[in-house]
């Protein structure tokens, strides 16, 4: 069988030819109009950008490839004795659009094993940080430093023809993803234990292993928690920030590890990525004020009392999904089978039957409806994960996976450096002066 970079050296001429064709029959071609709101309007809904990896409806959710998290959880492999899809059959989807055998998952587990090694210099950096630094911050410095030993940097340096920029990026996107365990896990023990780290099995899944570094390899249900959770979180098409980032900042060629660390600082902002930090710091908060097991009127004027206070209510309300996000419902139904009567998921429930028509009364929220965040934190503090500061690292080891294979992706298929138009208020006063 093909190894994951046989196929995809295999498949890069034909999309080089499918992407030119494209090009030349419609090029020329316009979307539509653009309106002045989209300018001041954060964008919402312009066509911007190319990404195959995954698309986002707003109805539906994401597909990875076409497929939906259902489709992924059925197809992709899972782990000898487990039923949720091992992230590393996301990956080889999102790279060739296909779905791997057992055996070619189980080489990439091996491979980046075998990658999963952090320079010292770079655990020095993770060991000198206050506890005090978010370790979002933690994550995001100590990505950016593996691009001392970056192969694309290198060979850029050595004067590397354009057309091998894919296969450089490839190899450094493996580094990246592998060593992102050990990292986090460094960051974990650091901030909540005692430092001390344990050692990567090169028999063990990539799950199992970030489960392992964080001290609960020995719980299988959290394992198979992490696979499910490291499948979703990796790739929401292209345009939300921290995939954005990556591939505008991967666009000036600048290696995978100085892409995906600005994509991290994007995912570390709290209408990103830090809402499922938010949401528990919420929820507990909530339970502070009215206590555990609060009556629906109880929890409604607690809602009510965010929005008065001009906050948002974190883990509500999307850019593009206009119904719930399929990846709370993943986790709601792993929380169903797996921790029915867990006191916290009760509370998530039971905001999920409250919040929706609190923000469609209140009118302002294009969508009333939960996302990904909203459930992730219950399910990681049933199994003893407490510290949502941590939360959203986790995201980003997840993200890496989408990130990466957009950055390979976008080597391979030549494209160039982001730099789109920006304009002034007073132009647009001038240009619409008589229209
Ligand atoms: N609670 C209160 N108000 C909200 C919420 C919410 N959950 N969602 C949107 N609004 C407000 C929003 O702040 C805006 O107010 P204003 O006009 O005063 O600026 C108004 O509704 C219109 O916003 P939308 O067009 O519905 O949302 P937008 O596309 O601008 O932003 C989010 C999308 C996700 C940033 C927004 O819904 C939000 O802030 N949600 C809470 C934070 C969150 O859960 N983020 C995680 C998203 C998923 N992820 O992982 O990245
Ligand atoms: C994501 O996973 O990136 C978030 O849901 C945000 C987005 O899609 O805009």
């Amino acid at each position: 069988h093909l190894t994951l970079k046989e196929r995809l050296a295999e498949l890069i001429p034909t999309e080089i030819e499918k992407v030119k064709a494209i090009r030349a029959e419609h090029g020329k071609k316009a979307f539509g109009p653009v309106t002045v709101d989209q300018l001041y309007g954060g964008m919402r809904g312009l066509p911007a950008l190319i990404w195959d990896g995954s698309v986002l409806d707003p109805e539906d959710g994401i597909r990875f490839r076409g497929k939906s998290i259902d489709e992924c959880k059925s197809l992709l492999p899972a782990a000898p004795g487990g039923s949720e899809p091992l992230p590393e059959g996301l990956f080889w989807l999102l790279l060739t659009g296909e779905i791997p055998s057992k055996e070619q998952v189980a080489e990439l587990s091996r491979d980046w094993a075998a990658r999963a090694e952090i320079p010292d210099f770079v655990k020095e950096i993770i060991d000198r940080c206050p506890p005090t630094l978010h370790p979002m911050s933690q994550f995001s410095m100590a990505v950016t430093a593996l691009n001392h030993d970056s192969a694309f940097a290198k060979a850029y340096q050595d004067g590397v023809s354009k057309k091998e920029y894919w296969n450089y990026t490839f190899e450094d996107s493996m580094d990246l993803i592998a060593k992102l365990p050990n990292i986090a896990g460094r960051i974990y023990r650091n901030v909540f234990g005692d430092g001390k780290l344990p050692a990567i099995d090169n028999s063990k899944d990539y799950s199992a292993n970030l489960a392992t570094l964080l001290g609960f390899g020995d719980n299988e249900a959290f394992v198979e928690l992490l696979r499910l959770y490291i499948t979703i979180h990796t790739d929401h098409e292209g345009g939300n920030v921290s995939a954005h980032t990556g591939k505008l900042v991967g666009s000036a060629l600048s290696d995978p590890f100085l892409a995906f660390g600005a994509s991290l600082n994007g995912l570390a902002g709290p209408l990103h990525g830090l809402a499922n930090q938010e949401v528990l710091l919420w929820l507990r908060k909530m339970q502070s004020q009215i206590g555990e097991n609060a009556t629906d009127d109880a929890v409604k004027s607690y809602v009510w009392s965010t929005l008065k206070g001009g906050q948002v209510v974190p883990g509500y309300g999307h850019a593009v999904l206009r119904k719930t996000d399929p990846r709370y419902t993943a986790q709601r139904e792993f929380a169903l089978k797996n921790l029915p009567n867990d006191p916290l998921f009760k509370l998530v429930g039971q905001i999920y039957d409250i919040v929706p028509s609190i923000l469609l009364e209140a009118g302002k929220a294009k969508n009333p409806w939960p996302n990904v965040d909203a459930h992730s934190g219950v399910l990681l503090t049933h199994y003893g994960l407490h510290q949502m500061q941590f939360y959203t690292v986790l995201f980003g080891v997840s993200r890496a996976f989408g990130v990466a294979a957009q950055l390979i992706w976008d080597r391979a298929l030549g494209a160039p450096l982001e730099r789109p138009k920006s304009y002034s208020s007073e132009a647009i006063q001038k240009m619409f002066k008589d229209r």
